[in-house]
């Protein structure tokens, strides 16, 4: 008897320490946002155009929202501004990157976030190809890529890029890396959200859809 004592804190000691495990092995997790909306997160990110690009090149500027029910696929709806009115037909490539770090403008972003080193386009926050209308882009998208558990991709950047995304199809090592989609364009770092923006703006993107 007088041993239920110590053994009834040593068992709960045991048991807090289980659970403490079992969230971290399972990734069940959810994010305070998360039980605040019902189980989706909201994220957003402002681009901007890249400090270390040299003047003179396209000052491209827009919002890239995220909007992600638990355990269903990721949405994004990206808005691009200041994209030329000619050449229209030129697409842009869009990629989530591996670091939130804009100290040297776009260029401090590394490479494709690639948690599971695979070949690009298979990574993640490979979003493609994207063409201008009348010098914006205005997209709604499913990607790979999640806001929830051990592979979030809230911290890191989404950029956009001066060229074309050839899939992987280049022939070469850039190709199998990055899709050779030239130099970097605009940026921004993936920050958690309130419904506000995603619920405003898709309200207007499917507004216009049903216009055209
Ligand atoms: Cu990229
Ligand atoms: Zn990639």
């Amino acid at each position: 008897m007088r041993l239920n004592g110590p053994l009834s804190i040593l068992r709960a000691a045991l048991l807090v320490l289980l659970a403490g495990h079992h969230r971290c092995v399972s990734g069940s997790y959810t994010p305070p946002e998360a039980l605040e909306n019902n189980g989706t997160m909201f994220a957003v990110c402002k681009v901007r155009p890249s400090s270390s690009l040299p003047s003179g090149l396209l000052k491209v500027t827009g919002q890239v929202l995220f909007r992600q029910d638990e355990h269903e696929a990721l949405e994004v709806l990206l808005r691009f501004n200041g994209l030329p009115k000619e050449g229209a037909q030129d697409a842009r490539a869009v990629h989530i990157h591996q670091y939130g770090d804009l100290s040297h403008g776009c260029d401090s972003t590394g490479g494709h976030y690639n948690p599971e080193v695979v070949y690009h386009p298979n990574h993640p926050g490979d979003f493609g190809n994207f063409v201008p209308q009348q010098g914006k882009i205005n997209a709604v998208i499913k990607s790979q890529a999640s806001l929830f558990g051990d592979q979030s991709v809230i911290g890191r950047a989404v950029v956009i890029h001066e060229k074309i995304d050839d899939m992987g199809r280049g022939g070469d090592t850039g190709s199998l890396l990055h899709g050779n989609a030239g130099r970097r364009l605009g940026c921004c770092i993936i920050g958690i959200s309130s419904s506000t923006l995603w619920n405003m703006h898709h309200k207007q993107y499917t507004r216009r859809l049903r216009k055209n």
